[in-house]
Parts: C-alpha cells; structure tokens; sequence
C-alpha cells in the first residue's frame, strides 16, 4: 500500500484509521474524502482531503486517479438503525457507493478493503460462537447490504481478480468519533453519560448481548489484513473478527469499578432492540487468527479504564 485512497474518513473509523495510516505510511501517502469537509479536523488539516460524495462514481474515479490511488479503504455507508429508517436511502448509499468505489478499484488497479459486520447474520444463523461460514439470512436494510457487499466484493475478486478484503466489524468502540445512528452505540454513549452525570438510560434491554471491539484494535485488524500474505487468505470477505461479548448489565458494572455510583435504567428502543436480537450473542473468529494473525489486545475492563482516562482527558 503505497497511496491510500479512504471514503467516509470523517466517520467513525474513518477519522482514526486516516491518522494512524498516516503515521506509518507518510502524511501525503493517504487521501482522504469524505461527503464534508470540517475544517478544523485533523484528517483535514494533516494531509490530502476531498470532498467526495460516493454515490458519484465518475468523481471518485477522478479523484482516485488523480491522487494515484493504489489502495482504496471504502468505509462510507450508513449504520444499522439509520438504515431500518430510510431503508432506500442506505441501499443508495451502500450499495451504489461500494459499487463505485468497487468499480474504481477494478478500473485502477487498486487493492480494496471494505467492512461488513454482524449485521451480515439474522435470526436463523447460530446465535453463540457464530462460524465463519454459516447461515446469513439478515432481517435488516444494512444486513441485506452487508451480505450483498461481501458477496459483491468476492465476486470482484473471483471474476476481476481484484484484491479484496474485508472483515465483519462487532460494534466498534471509541473515544474520538463518536458513532451514529448504529444499534451497538450505546456501548460508546455510556461511557459519556458516565462521566457526565453518572447515570444512563439504556435502549438495549438487559440480558442483550453482542460482540464489541475497542478502536485501536479495530484499526489494526484493518493494516494487518491489507498486509496479509494473499497466498494464506482462504477467506476474503468477511472475517469474523472480535474481542469481547457482553450485555448492558456488564458494561455497567465495569463502569462501577471506576465510578462508585454509576446509576443504569432502562427504556427500550424497540426498533433498535429487534435489531440485535437478530444479531449473533458472540461470534468466532478463528479463521481470521489462522489465515492472518488476528489478535485483539483490549478486553471489557481494559477498554474501559482506556475509555474513561481518555474521555476525561478530552474534558467530558
Ligand atoms: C451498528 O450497530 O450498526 C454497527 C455495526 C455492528 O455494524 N456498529
């Protein structure tokens, strides 16, 4: 990877993964695009930045080839609940935008990762240990959208002979950017509301469990990949990766560790609620440890000491 073209790189993963990509391969070495530009941002102001809007192919194709794109990272899409929401705006959105950046990588040459998630399995796909290969039936706009991405990218790779790669994200948890419109985002409100008022209101019910992952070893699941010897990749898209599972009452209770009185209630959100009783209980990652090395360093109570040294650090 010598010139990393990223989409969404203001989002979630996008704002951490430009900055540590441009750590180790050089400031001018990752383009980031995003649909705007905040001035003030880091990624903004530390290296390349366009104002790119996916769902315009030929301009990704422009910008792709005028910044000599080697490498492209596809991360804008909309999460889960947005999507449930406005169902045809997300098939717009992700579909048509991985398309296009799919399509620019095949017309350039480029190497091409793009995340799926656990929102790529449903309800009729085993809920513990979920396989690697299983039963991906999703009952979600973005599900239908994940396993249409993975099959699409393996299609690329398979037809084109287009190096893709990809992993299935859990809820991805972080103190910079903060997430929106996802089902896992509590697991990141939390940690704010316990810092601002000792007190939160859940809108997963207790007893919910769902695989997460603390940002930094998201973001190294994604080099280490794109690094990855293609000769020992069986899979390609996607790895099940992960690092922890837990339900609301967990979380919380690693919180009173740090904050005696952290108070938690809740009130339900049903929509956001049917979406992660459809989602798998903690899912395996073996193949993506054997195939590729992948190794999380954070559990639930290392993450969250980080997570409040941090937050606090940032003055919340
Ligand atoms: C969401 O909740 O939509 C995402 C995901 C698990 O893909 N965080």
């Amino acid at each position: 990877m010598k010139k990393i073209f990223v989409t969404g790189a203001l989002g979630q993963i996008g704002s951490e993964l430009v900055m540590k990509m441009r750590d180790v391969y050089g400031n001018n070495n990752v383009v980031a695009t995003d649909i705007r530009r905040v001035e003030d941002h880091e990624v903004v102001q530390s290296g390349p930045f366009e104002i790119l809007d996916v769902t315009d192919g030929k301009k990704m194709h422009e910008l792709a080839q005028k910044h000599k794109a080697d490498t492209i990272i596809h991360l804008a899409a909309l999460l889960s609940a947005t999507a449930e929401k406005n169902p045809m705006l997300a098939w717009n959105i992700n579909m048509g935008g991985l398309v296009n950046a799919l399509e620019t990588a095949r017309s350039l040459d480029c190497k091409f990762f793009t995340p799926s998630s656990i929102g790529a399995f449903g309800p009729s796909t085993p809920k513990d240990n979920t396989p690697q290969d299983t039963i991906q039936r999703p009952t979600t706009m973005y599900g239908v959208n994940k396993v249409s991405g993975e099959l699409l990218c393996d299609y690329y790779f398979h037809k084109f002979g287009l190096d893709t790669r990809g992993v299935r994200f859990p809820g991805l948890i972080s103190y910079v950017t903060p997430p929106g419109g996802g089902t896992t985002d509590y697991a990141v409100d939390i940690y704010y509301e316990a810092l601002k008022s000792g007190k939160y209101t859940s809108y997963i019910a207790k007893g919910t469990y769902m695989d997460m992952m603390y940002m930094p070893d998201a973001l190294n699941a994604i080099i280490k990949l794109m690094e990855a010897d293609p000769s020992k990749l069986k899979h390609r898209n996607a790895f099940n990766i992960t690092a922890m599972s837990f339900e609301p009452e967990q979380i919380a209770a690693e919180i009173r560790k740090h904050i005696k009185d952290f108070k938690m209630d809740y009130d339900v959100d049903p929509v956001r609620q049917a979406i992660a009783e459809s989602w798998p209980n903690s899912i395996d990652s073996t193949a993506a440890v054997e195939e590729w090395g992948f190794k999380a360093e954070y559990d639930l109570a290392k993450m969250t000491e980080d997570m409040l040294i941090k937050l606090k650090e940032k003055g919340i």
